[in-house]
């Protein structure tokens, strides 16, 4: 039994259309907790610098224009495995490939439009989680 950290972001196309609540509740469903939750707008600079780690592919621009288009929510989630749990309940990067019953099956608009972004390790998790938090905001 491993509980973990892990950094959740809900992106503006979801805060844009008020589905906020159906996404947490899929986590929750699920057992995640949310230990740590703010809503913020995202500066291109932070928006780059979050990303930093795609800044040669050739969506980078548009992912940094879609990230600051509107409202996101960081979070973290917390739980066992959560990681990887996380990554199950979002579904693939693009919602076609994503499976029935996930996030980004669901409610994604497109493969970059995609609702949710979340770690993909535990150690790119804990240092996701230190970009928008203080270890005192984590609350559980
Ligand atoms: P992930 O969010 O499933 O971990 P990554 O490969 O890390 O996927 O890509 C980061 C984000 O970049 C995706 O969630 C999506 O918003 C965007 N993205 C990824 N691949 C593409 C693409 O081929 N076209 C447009 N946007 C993309
Ligand atoms: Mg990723």
């Amino acid at each position: 039994m491993t509980i973990e950290n892990t950094l959740s972001i809900i992106k503006p196309d979801a805060t844009k259309r008020n589905i906020t609540g159906s996404i947490n509740a899929k986590f929750e469903d699920s057992g995640l907790n949310i230990i740590a939750q703010k809503r913020l707008q995202l500066t291109k600079g932070m928006a780059k610098k979050f990303y930093e780690v795609h800044k040669d592919r050739p969506f980078f621009n548009n992912l940094v224009d879609f990230m600051i288009s509107g409202p996101v929510i960081a979070q973290v989630l917390r739980g066992e495995n959560a990681v990887k749990l996380n990554r199950d309940i979002m579904g693939a990067t693009n919602p076609k490939e994503a499976e029935k019953g996930t996030i980004r099956n669901e409610f994604a608009e497109s493969i970059e439009a995609n609702s949710v972004h979340g770690s993909d390790s535990l150690e790119n998790a804990k240092s996701e989680i230190a970009f928008f938090f203080a270890e005192i905001e984590l609350v559980y």
